[in-house]
């Protein structure tokens, strides 16, 4: 019932949060070790970020315990991925974004690069991509809380950028304790916000798509041989990434 509500919401206002879900000790490892790799990206970036300025987007590691199986796996996040999708949805991106100094509020925007069929850019599709995120460290409106414009997956692009431009769409600042899960439908208009505190703020985030759908939108990591032999069958089976040595 839960979950069916998660799914309705997540139909409704194009995203849903679970509160308190992750537990913390896998967090706390992925965000430690992740760390060093992040300030490494972003002494080397600085004067680049590829999200606009003081934004940065970087893949994620798939070494334990940057990744960690219950990021990728957990029932309840899955059964609503897969009651928004169905059963044979695949993960295919694993990757941070990072608002640090000099970060300003990015346009409101959707998630994808191009519409499914070109010729018919508005046509009302079921979703067939939703996005798993959740902060390494807490989300708040300090450090870059992203804005969301709840049912804007439902307009036509035009008019939902319309309406946030003309302030008429109800937009909400998405504030994430550790733990939290934000799963969103990647139509949601939505905008990265700064974040002035002058400590990054890594958001994790998994994208989950229908099995025949494919694009080349970001960057990912190859999971090592070893950590994919770790891996069930089944759990193999949700997953699609390059694997490595
Ligand atoms: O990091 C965020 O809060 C949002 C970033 C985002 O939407 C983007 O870079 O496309």
């Amino acid at each position: 019932m839960i979950l069916q509500q998660r799914v309705a919401e997540l139909h409704e206002r194009g995203f849903c949060i679970l509160r308190g879900h992750i537990p913390k000790p896998p967090i706390d490892a992925c965000r430690d070790a992740f760390w060093p790799v992040l300030l490494d990206h972003l002494n080397r970036h600085l004067a680049s970020p590829n999200r606009g300025p003081g934004r940065h987007f970087l893949p994620m590691p798939f070494e334990p315990p940057c990744f960690a199986p219950e990021f990728f796996f957990d029932a309840e996040v899955l059964g609503i991925v897969r009651g928004a999708m169905d059963d044979r949805v695949v993960a295919d991106q694993w990757g941070c974004d990072v608002p640090t100094d000099g970060s300003d509020y990015q346009q409101f925007h959707a998630d994808y690069q191009r519409p499914l069929f070109a010729e018919a850019p508005d046509l009302p599709l079921p979703a067939y991509m939703s996005t798993v995120s959740f902060g390494l460290v807490p989300i708040t409106t300090a450090n870059g809380a992203m804005d969301i414009a709840p049912g804007t997956h439902r307009m036509p692009r035009n008019d939902a950028l319309r309406a946030v431009t003309a302030a008429e769409a109800e937009i909400e600042a998405v504030e994430l304790e550790l733990g939290d899960v934000l799963i969103r439908h990647p139509w949601a208009l939505h905008r990265g916000t700064p974040n002035r505190t002058g400590i990054p703020r890594p958001l994790v985030t998994i994208r989950y798509v229908r099995r025949w759908y494919a694009d080349n939108s970001r960057e990912v990591n190859p999971i090592p041989r070893h950590v994919w032999q770790s891996l069930s069958p089944e759990q193999q089976s949700a997953m699609r990434f390059p694997i490595g040595d």
